[in-house]
């Protein structure tokens, strides 16, 4: 008998928008996935963590059927139970909470960005709870509100050529996704394309990365002084004049000021904090200013640290003042389709259905008011209360697509919060994890394999049909469950879809498509305009760019960028810097893994077996430590467990641990967690004071041998 057709679907294993075959045997089961060459968005990439899509959905270990704990928390057992018992009595509990206490002592902790994402806030808000945590603090969101506030919407690199412009200089700023696959929705083969074909490429990472290897030059700086070296490219760019002066002149409010804010910070001023010399980045700012187009890829490097906001602020800047914004080959506004609806929260805040919400209601927040532009509340902040229950402990937690005592700081506060203080907690996930141990409701979610779906999160720059191609046990669709729940309580101003499938025929009802037709597509594209801003102007207060901030200076911040050293490091505290000499980077994304997901699959964890630290071999050998040894990173906060692995690509004090590393198939209800976990090297005492984002990429720690201790 002859195989059915591959199907065609697009990948969710990470952000990126790979379209792939899933291929069938004879009796339609999935056997393989590969890459598809026709995709407009991949070109026929395909990274590992895609390719093995079917071995995690089909993992012996994946949770199968909704579970309730019995015995004790962290006692291990679980009884099987039905998605109706488990919606029962969920919705039993959060209506029971909801009367005696308020709504905000539900809170919902989603992970990273992922098809949840359309319906979690949404839900939380429209129950009446401002408690939705997430990990945007520390990524992308700094970026996308830093944006938001001063051009309106969020700039994307340009490198598909919708504009049949390609970037004539690439500067990667603290983005690595040629190398981990893919980030913020695009795809690292087609950025890798985009870099081959672009004479100038610029890239500003403390480590030698593959693409840094390639480049026309690299800014080798010191994790956390990014902002410094951005201030320098504007001195650079400001004084020599070589400013888009038109641009500037029509449609930028602030220059005068930016340009005499900017005078004291020379590439002299610069090199000393960056390390970067004041010949290079000359170098790199008159390159970027005078190749046209230009765009700069930013990414999670410039988001971790005290300074991110600033950070982002001022890599934008340069962007402005070089006349990059919203040009072919530039740095774009996406146009979505317009006979689409569009589910972005990116483009239509009311997705995540604040709008249900009082004010009232919004002070109740824990930690409301604490960061002003902090995306939602605020994670530490949130996993603080539920700890010491100051000011409020919320009653239930739901934890959906998050694994938070690997991948958010002080995971130690975290476990103690579910064991002994939160009354009812629920996760919902693929596989069995540290947290999900100490749940008291298990759901066992849906992978992508398993889902239909109109696809346009991140709303980078398309629409993608994804198919559903399989189902294993009783998985259901993390935003099924939601709809369902949403309607036993009510809740149905805010999901008046009465089921999955009307939702997205509601997406799809003003271009007539139904289902079956919009995943034929390949791909929806809306009609790309550049220079929409000469028409619409810039979604800001005054509808020009803001170089000075008035939102910022409205909320008593700095309205221009400033330099902030971090706050661990041998400049800021030198005395700790003897007892901790290093600097640690943690959390550089690795391509076999996706965060604390992959560590159960074997044709992951063969590209990857351990958790590995980079130290530059000089510093291996100044320690007495051969390459592949077992060592202890130590911090102020704590202390995990890697092997040291010599990598002549890293700054000689400068040292970068995996993050989010635990072992599945050590004994339960730890699974090991602890022992190679970066973030617990974290406190919770340094934040950025605009959007609460952590210093991950920008302490100090000393390595210590594991052998001789
Ligand atoms: N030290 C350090 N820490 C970091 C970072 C760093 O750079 N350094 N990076 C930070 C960043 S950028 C981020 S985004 C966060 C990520 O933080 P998280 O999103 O919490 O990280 P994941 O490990 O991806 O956890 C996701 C869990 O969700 C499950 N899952 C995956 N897909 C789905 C789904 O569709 N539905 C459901 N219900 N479950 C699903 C997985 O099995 C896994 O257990 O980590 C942050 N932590
Ligand atoms: N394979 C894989 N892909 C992923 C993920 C994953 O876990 N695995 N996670 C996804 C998520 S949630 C995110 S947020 C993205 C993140 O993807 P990216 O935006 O690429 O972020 P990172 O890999 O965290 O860091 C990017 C680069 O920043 C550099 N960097 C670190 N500190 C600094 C600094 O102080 N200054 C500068 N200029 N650079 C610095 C690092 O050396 C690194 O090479 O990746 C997404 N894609
Ligand atoms: S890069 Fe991301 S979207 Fe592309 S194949 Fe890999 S996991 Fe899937
Ligand atoms: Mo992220």
């Amino acid at each position: 008998m002859e195989a059915p057709r591959p199907i065609r679907t697009s990948c969710r294993g990470c952000h990126g928008v790979c379209q792939v075959l899933v291929h069938l045997d004879a009796n339609g089961r999935p056997v393989k996935i590969t890459g598809d060459p026709d995709s407009p968005t991949s070109k026929g990439y395909i990274c590992p963590k895609g390719a093995a899509g079917i071995e995690i959905a089909t993992h012996p270990d994946r949770l199968l059927h909704p579970l309730r704990r019995v015995g004790p928390r962290g006692g291990g057992r679980f009884e099987r139970i039905s998605w109706e018992e488990a919606l029962a009595v969920i919705a039993r509990k959060f209506e029971a909470i909801r009367q005696e206490s308020g709504p905000e002592y539900v809170a919902l902790c989603q992970g990273t960005g992922r098809p949840y994402t359309e319906f979690t806030g949404r839900f939380a808000h429209a129950f009446g709870s401002p408690n939705f945590i997430s990990p945007g603090h520390n990524c992308f969101l700094p970026r996308v509100i830093s944006s938001a506030i001063t051009v309106g919407w969020m700039p994307v690199a340009d490198i598909y050529g919708q504009g049949g412009v390609s970037p004539q200089c690439m500067m990667l700023f603290g983005c690595n996704s040629p190398e981990t696959g893919a980030s913020d929705g695009m795809c690292g083969a087609m950025v890798k394309r985009a870099l081959h074909r672009a004479e100038h490429v610029i890239v500003a990472d403390p480590r030698r990365t593959g693409s840094a290897a390639r480049a026309t030059l690299h800014l080798q700086l010191r994790p956390g002084s990014e902002c410094a070296l951005a201030l320098a490219m504007l001195h650079v760019i400001i004084g020599e004049n070589l400013h888009d002066q038109a641009f500037v002149r029509d449609w930028c409010t602030g220059f005068e000021e930016l340009a005499a804010h900017v005078r004291a910070f020379s590439p002299e001023w610069a090199a000393p904090i960056t390390r970067v010399s004041a010949d290079s980045i000359r170098e790199a700012a008159r390159t970027l200013a005078r190749s046209k187009p230009a765009c700069i890829l930013w990414g999670n490097g410039i988001d971790t640290s005290v300074n991110a906001f600033q950070t982002g602020r001022a890599v934008l800047l340069l962007l402005a003042v070089t006349g990059n914004l919203d040009v072919p080959g530039g740095m774009v506004q996406w146009v979505s389709p317009k006979r689409l609806r569009s589910k972005s929260p990116l483009e239509n805040h009311d997705v995540l259905g604040e709008q249900f919400l009082s004010p009232e209601q919004k002070a109740r927040m824990i930690g409301a008011g604490r960061f002003p532009f902090a995306p939602g509340c605020h994670q530490p902040t949130f996993w603080d209360a539920c700890h010491s229950g100051v000011p409020y402990r919320p009653r239930a937690v739901w934890l959906i697509g998050t694994n938070p005592m690997l991948t958010a700081t002080r995971g130690d506060i975290i476990e103690e919060a579910l064991r002994d203080h939160i009354e009812f907690t629920i996760v919902s996930d693929f596989f069995m994890t540290p947290a999900a141990e100490l749940a008291d409701i298990i759901l066992p979610a849906a992978h992508w394999l398993e889902q239909d779906d109109v696809v346009n999160f991140h709303k980078i720059w398309c629409v993608l049909p994804r198919r559903k191609v399989m189902q294993v046990g009783e998985t259901r669709d993390d935003r099924v469950v939601l709809l369902d729940l949403a309607h036993r309580l009510g809740l149905s101003e805010a999901f008046p879809w009465p089921d999955w499938k009307s939702y997205l025929n509601w997406l799809l009802e003003p271009s007539g498509m139904s289902f079956p037709e919009f995943a034929a597509k390949d791909i929806v594209l809306g009609d790309m305009r550049y220079r929409k801003y000469e028409t619409e102007g810039f979604h800001t207060p005054s509808g020009r760019v803001e170089l000075v901030s008035s939102i910022m200076a409205k909320a008593g911040r700095p309205p221009l960028p400033v330099y902030v050293e971090p706050p661990l490091s041998p400049v800021s505290t030198p005395e700790l810097a003897t007892a901790f000499p290093l600097i640690l980077m943690t959390g550089c994304k690795t391509l076999p893994f996706f965060h604390s997901e992959g560590h159960q699959i074997n044709s992951l964890k063969r590209l990857r077996a351990h958790p590995r630290v980079a130290v530059h071999p000089e510093t291996l050998t100044a320690l007495g430590l051969a390459d592949g040894a077992q060592v202890r990173v130590v911090t102020p906060h704590g202390q995990a467990t890697f092997f040291a692995k010599a990598d002549a690509g890293m700054l000689p004090d400068v040292v970068n641990a995996d993050h989010a590393w635990w072992y599945p198939e050590c004994p339960e209800p730890e699974h090991g967690w602890r022992k190679s976990c970066a973030n617990l090297l974290f406190g919770h005492e340094h934040f950025d004071p605009d959007c609460g984002a952590e210093p991950l990429k920008c302490v100090l720690c000393r390595i210590e041998d594991v052998a001789s201790s």
